[in-house]
């Protein structure tokens, strides 16, 4: 039986946090078992803010090994880095001159972030078009997202349709968004009212997926909570609810479970005992981050594989789209 494709990315803007393994990496694992997978460390993506080179080409690296080290390795899914394969740049211009620039202008994520920015690169409003070429160029049925890129997906559809209009029907799939159940949103350490965010400024609003277990320790012990002392499941209390969160999804025990545990107990509690679920969670995954990155001809190798299985794909739908618009190659 064919397996549907399915398409996801990180991007390189920052250290890689649990928010990204609870939120999304863990259902990629999942994935890789019914789909066709296409999972991509997403470097031209981060470039929509100014990455440093150097950091941006070690950051990238890095996300490639910590995902072979979460078993996103070769023989269940193909992990690329997405400027190694350059159909995702080029089907972007075609894209990009079939797509009315009120569509973009009409991004929420783009007003929101556009209006916090004294000077907007242009790459922030054409940045949904990048992304609809990485999902259309594998020819993707479905693409995982959170509730915040479930327009990009709508908007990508758009696109096809577009294309369809000037140049008929046929060559792209149409792709659907696909919320994984287990997605639960992780929110920042520092302010439990905004989601956890690897590029943000302060370190201790998240935990990153290399942060040594004394760091783990000590930013969980600064976890902002509300004065109260009784450890229980209340939004109006966010800071105790995303403790509480982090350790269910992690320890696989339910609320209620963890709720009575800690009845008599205080945030003290909850706090020590949820760093040691995160500590234990990554410490396998770091121990095996670390024999990788010291080979760096092994992961060269596999960076280079990655991207050529991604391009035996990407090439040809790049083929199809070329000559259906009249272009020499
Ligand atoms: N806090 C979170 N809780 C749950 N899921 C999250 N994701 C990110 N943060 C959380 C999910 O991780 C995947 C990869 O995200 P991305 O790197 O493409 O961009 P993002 O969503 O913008 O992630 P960040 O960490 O917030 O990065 P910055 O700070 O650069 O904007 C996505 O599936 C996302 O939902």
């Amino acid at each position: 039986m064919v397996k549907e494709i399915v398409l996801s990315g990180i991007t390189t803007s920052g250290k890689m946090t649990l928010g990204n393994y609870i939120g999304a990496l863990t259902s990629w694992k999942d994935m890789v078992n019914n789909y066709d997978s296409y999972f991509m460390v997403a470097n031209l993506h981060s470039m929509t803010s100014f990455q440093d080179p150097k950091d941006l080409m070690g950051r990238t690296k890095t996300f490639y090994a910590q995902l072979l080290a979460l078993g996103l390795t070769p023989d269940k899914c193909t992990l690329f880095v997405q400027s190694q394969v350059p159909e995702h740049a080029e089907l972007t211009w075609i894209l990009t001159c079939v797509t009315p620039l009120g569509n973009l202008n009409r991004m929420t994520q783009f007003k929101d972030k556009s209006a916090k920015q004294k000077s907007v690169l242009s790459g922030l409003l054409m940045y949904p078009v990048l992304m609809a070429s990485d999902i259309l160029v594998y020819q993707s049925n479905l693409v995982p997202v959170g509730e915040d890129q479930k327009q990009h997906i709508e908007l990508c559809r758009d696109i096809v349709q577009y294309f369809e209009d000037k140049y008929g029907p046929g060559l792209f799939t149409m792709p659907k968004p696909f919320i994984p159940k287990q997605g639960a949103r992780v929110m920042s350490l520092t302010d439990p009212t905004r989601k956890m965010s690897k590029s943000d400024e302060n370190e201790g609003s998240y935990i990153a997926l290399s942060d040594a277990p004394e760091q783990i320790t000590k930013k969980l012990k600064r976890a902002v909570t509300d004065s109260g002392t009784v450890v229980k499941y209340d939004e109006t209390n966010p800071g105790v609810a995303n403790l509480l969160t982090i350790n269910s999804v992690l320890s696989g025990r339910s609320i209620q479970d963890l709720e009575k545990h800690f009845e008599g107990k205080m945030y003290g509690h909850l706090k020590l005992e949820t760093a040691e679920v995160i500590i234990e969670t990554l410490r396998p995954i770091q121990q095996k981050y670390e024999e990788i990155i010291k080979d760096e001809a092994y992961l060269q190798k596999l960076m280079h594989e990655g991207a050529l299985k991604a391009r035996e794909k990407a090439s040809k739908t790049l083929a199809a789209v070329y000559e259906r618009i009249g272009m020499i190659r």
